[in-house]
């Protein structure tokens, strides 16, 4: 091993940057929390006419369906209903999977029914020591179903996939399998009474400007006439409604509590799933990891990634009338406080991270803090806490919050507060 002669004057400057977050965060944006304007929320508790609302049906019956459609306008498009025709078919089974923990199912899901039409894959793991039906976790992934464990079993993913280590031509190879497992402690999740199940979001759309072309947007909904309006779905809105095609399918396996149901995502996905939870009431229970702009935190907040930022480099991500709103947030008739709100009165867990300062975790803390309201009037405590925790204190009631020490990405220290949560909140089977 060879030395490496340090001075100490270079060993403090390491130091000051390995403590100095911003100094890892995407540059232009602001990171100095004196230097954040002023901003007022739109209230959740009042119709857009100012009509205060005033018991909980009022939310229930037209309040909510109100934000959901702004959401729809403004930001994320809407979305079309089921497809006619879907069928799934289960391709493959193995009882004792993972040296027995589990079972483990793959179901090819045919959105219009033919083969040749659109088409994702469902990994399951059911854990075989867990009294049926059992409650589940459901994510979209990343890097493709065989990359979130080792298991050879699980069936290589066919789709498109970005560039990177042991993807050749845009496709994987045999080498990435395992290669997201960090983000999913699959033995640990089956360990604790919870089936997981997951989806390549790229199966549904490739994330990339064009992949609408090669997604569901082009075969189901307003793309197949080639145009999309000002408030037709983006990316997000293709990828949540997946979800929402996942539950469909895992709502009818025997094994499983459909009613028990938990939607989780990371990132772009943790947008993904507050949308997902958003619409879907089916969802019991919504986690969102690190999800910040567009997802968690404030839009009005100036801090870290904002609307501009957003809507230059991810387009497609959503209806493109959201693109009027870079640098105009305080004209958006929404924001991310009232997409947690939708999720009310379920359990709803919003996870941010200390070096994650391009989402904004205090910015997503605020919004949790924002959406209690909602979670009151329906009679639930919310947040139940004033205060910004400090790292790796987790807080909240029937909203949970915690800041984790480290950067951006799903740990198992966030899983472990997502499970003891679904505990909490997901125990007893549904009546
Ligand atoms: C970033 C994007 C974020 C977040 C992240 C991710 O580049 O600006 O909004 O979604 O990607 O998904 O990893």
């Amino acid at each position: 091993m060879r030395a490496i002669r340090v001075s100490p004057a270079a060993l403090i400057a390491v130091v000051v940057i390995a403590a100095d977050p911003a100094a890892a965060q995407p540059a232009g944006a602001n990171y100095d929390e004196a230097t954040v304007p002023a901003y007022t929320l739109p209230d959740p508790l009042r119709f857009v006419d100012g009509v205060p609302v005033g018991d909980p049906g009022a939310w229930t019956s037209r309040r909510r369906a109100e934000i959901l459609r702004l959401f729809e306008e403004h930001v994320y498009g809407r979305s079309p209903g089921p497809p006619t025709g879907m069928r799934f078919a289960v391709v493959e089974t193995d009882p004792r999977a993972l040296g027995g923990l589990a079972t483990r199912r793959q179901v090819r899901v045919l959105l219009d029914g033919t083969e040749a039409g659109p088409a994702f894959d469902i990994l399951l793991y059911v854990p075989n020591a867990a009294r049926r039906p059992v409650p589940a976790f459901l994510g979209l992934n990343f890097r493709g179903n065989h990359a979130i464990h080792p298991d050879p079993g699980i069936r290589l993913s066919p789709s498109w996939m970005r560039e990177g280590d042991g993807i050749v031509a845009h496709r994987a190879t045999d080498a990435t399998r395992g290669t997201d497992a960090s983000s999913w402690p699959v033995e640990r999740i089956l360990d604790r009474g919870y089936a997981l199940a997951t989806v390549y979001y790229g199966d549904l759309e490739p994330d990339h400007a064009d992949g609408w072309k090669d997604g569901v947007r082009s075969r189901i909904g307003p793309g197949v006439s080639g145009h999309f309006g000002p408030d037709d779905w983006g990316a997000i809105g293709a990828w949540a409604w997946g979800l929402s095609r996942a539950l469909d399918v895992l709502a009818k396996d025997a094994d499983l509590d459909g009613h028990r149901v938990a939607v989780i995502g990371h990132s772009r996905l943790g947008k993904t799933a507050l949308w997902a939870g958003a619409q879907d009431e089916r969802f019991a229970m919504v986690v969102s990891n690190d999800s910040g702009e567009g997802g968690a935190a404030l839009a009005r907040r100036r801090f870290g990634e904002t609307t501009e930022s957003i809507t230059k480099a991810f387009p497609h991500w959503f209806c493109s009338r959201y693109r009027e709103y870079a640098g105009r947030e305080d004209a958006l008739p929404v924001d991310q406080h009232l997409l947690l709100a939708l999720v009310a009165p379920r359990p709803l867990y919003v996870g941010s991270a200390t070096e994650d300062l391009w989402a904004d975790p205090r910015g997503e803390f605020l919004a949790a803090k924002a959406a209690e309201p909602v979670y009151r009037l329906l009679g639930r405590e919310g947040l139940g806490v004033e205060d910004f925790p400090v790292p790796d204190r987790p807080v909240g009631n029937t909203i949970g919050y915690h800041l984790r020490r480290g950067p951006h990405a799903l740990t198992a220290y966030d899983w472990e507060q997502y499970l003891g949560f679904a505990d909490r909140h997901l125990r007893s089977p549904h009546p």
